[in-house]
């Protein structure tokens, strides 16, 4: 038995499922997760001493991989000086400083502790600000596990099937308007039936919760049009796109400016923080402001802000540069490796931001995600896991690369890659 099985054993019988969040628990690929002990730069060393290429990066928020120096000591410092004050900081302003001159149409940032957080927070603010209780979202699109969101949600809740988890009340997410991804009909539908009820329109700039799906082309610039033309507002949930797919996220990618956006993962720099932000009108009605209530003991923790600091400073052009030299690189060497043992696959992709689908159809929308062969997407992750590189335990999921990784490692995980696809 491995340590890995010894320690999943040990572990359902104080944590269900053995795991703190569910798609970590290998469901949609089977087999016993590995337990992490260390990571170092772009590996993940687990319990059995097998070190990772890791593809993972803690589901996006280690763009820089595993332990960057400069993270380390600057959060090692925060720590020393304290760990929470329950105060404001100067190191506060200036994260939101940052994440506002990054994000078009972002002037005023609130810092939460999710990216659940975040979201719910954001619903409530353009309910408040709108005096509207719907709320339309895509199906296959994630945005947290809060209730009045938690819908026909992607990530987890796609790789579980749990179309709406048991537990939300009908009230909670009966204001919850579901739409087709890409799809233009529906959201006219949803507009004409409930318009001047509809507060905001949530998506994921580009979708990464169901397997990696770009808008169509002009689709978001549709639904900032559709929004405005109802007055409802717009969200982006950039918890996975911002500051990965470029500095300014997937609204800057796209050229469309929503209303309000969402940010986790990349801005804590592994740290348990989160924000969502927007024009300071719209703000201005959080309290103490305004009235629309929303707090947390551990927001702006001067830990994680410093880490998520360290982190941002380290992403300048060069870097992205780098984050697509390798994506290109990978997506590449596995679409040839998959082609010549003529597996039906194909890689979908933003930027550096990649999923492979086993189909050989274009996924356009959640239903089609779901449709591609995820039983051979499994095997391949097997595969790939045996020769040392750790893909994303889930095809609903997206590949990640990071500065720690290297052209090297590429090409070792395409030669692991060519051995799978020719016994898949
Ligand atoms: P958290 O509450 O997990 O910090 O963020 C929720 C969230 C919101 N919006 C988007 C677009 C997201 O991708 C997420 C979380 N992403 C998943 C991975 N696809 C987190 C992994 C997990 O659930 O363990």
């Amino acid at each position: 038995m491995s340590a890995s099985e010894r320690l999943f054993e040990r572990a359902r019988r104080v944590i269900p499922g053995g795991v703190n969040s569910p798609v970590r628990a290998f469901g949609s690929v089977g087999g016993t997760p590995r337990f992490a002990v260390r990571g170092e730069g772009p590996y993940l060393v687990d319990a059995d001493g097998a070190r990772l290429i890791d593809y993972v990066c803690s589901w996006g928020p280690l763009i820089a991989g595993h332990a960057h120096p400069s993270v380390v000591e600057a959060a090692t410092a925060a720590l020393a000086a304290g760990s929470s004050f329950g105060a404001p900081t100067e190191a506060e302003i200036e994260l939101a400083e940052t994440i506002a001159e990054a994000a078009p149409g972002v002037e005023q940032v609130r810092l939460v502790n999710s990216g659940t957080e975040a979201g719910m927070s954001a619903i409530r603010l353009a309910r408040g600000v709108t005096g509207r209780d719907k709320i339309v979202k895509f199906a296959g699109h994630y945005h947290g596990h809060s209730d009045a969101l938690l819908a026909a949600a992607g990530s987890g809740v796609a790789t579980f099937g749990l179309p709406d988890s048991p537990g939300v009340t009908r009230g909670a997410a009966g204001d919850t308007l579901v739409v087709a991804w890409n799809d233009r009909a529906g959201v006219e539908a949803a507009f004409a039936e409930h318009g001047p009820d509809i507060a905001v329109l949530a998506c994921e700039p580009v979708a990464a919760n169901m397997g990696v799906v770009p808008p169509d082309d002009g689709y978001l610039a549709f639904l900032r049009e559709i929004t405005r033309r109802h007055g409802a507002l717009l969200l982006f949930d950039e918890v996975m796109t911002g500051f990965r797919l470029e500095r300014g996220g997937g609204a800057a990618w796209s050229g469309v400016t929503p209303d309000l956006a969402t940010f986790a993962k990349v801005v804590g720099g592994g740290f348990p923080l989160a924000a969502f932000g927007g024009p300071t009108d719209i703000m201005a009605e959080l309290a103490p402001e305004g009235a629309v209530y929303q707090a947390g003991t551990l927001s702006g923790n001067p830990v994680a802000v410093a880490a998520g600091l360290a982190q941002l400073r380290l992403l300048d052009d060069a870097a992205y540069a780098r984050l697509q030299g390798l994506a290109d690189q990978l997506t590449d060497g596995l679409s040839a490796a998959l082609a010549t043992a003529g597996v039906p696959a194909r890689i979908q992709r933003a930027a550096s931001l990649f999923s492979l689908f086993f189909t050989a159809e274009p996924v356009r929308d959640y239903t089609a995600a779901r449709a591609a062969d995820h039983a051979a997407y499994a095997r391949f992750f097997h595969g790939l896991l045996e020769r040392g590189v750790y893909l994303p335990p889930s095809g609903f999921e997206a590949v990640f690369v990071s500065l720690a990784h290297t052209p090297e490692l590429v090409d070792e995980t395409v030669a692991a890659a060519r051995d799978v696809a020719a016994s898949l």
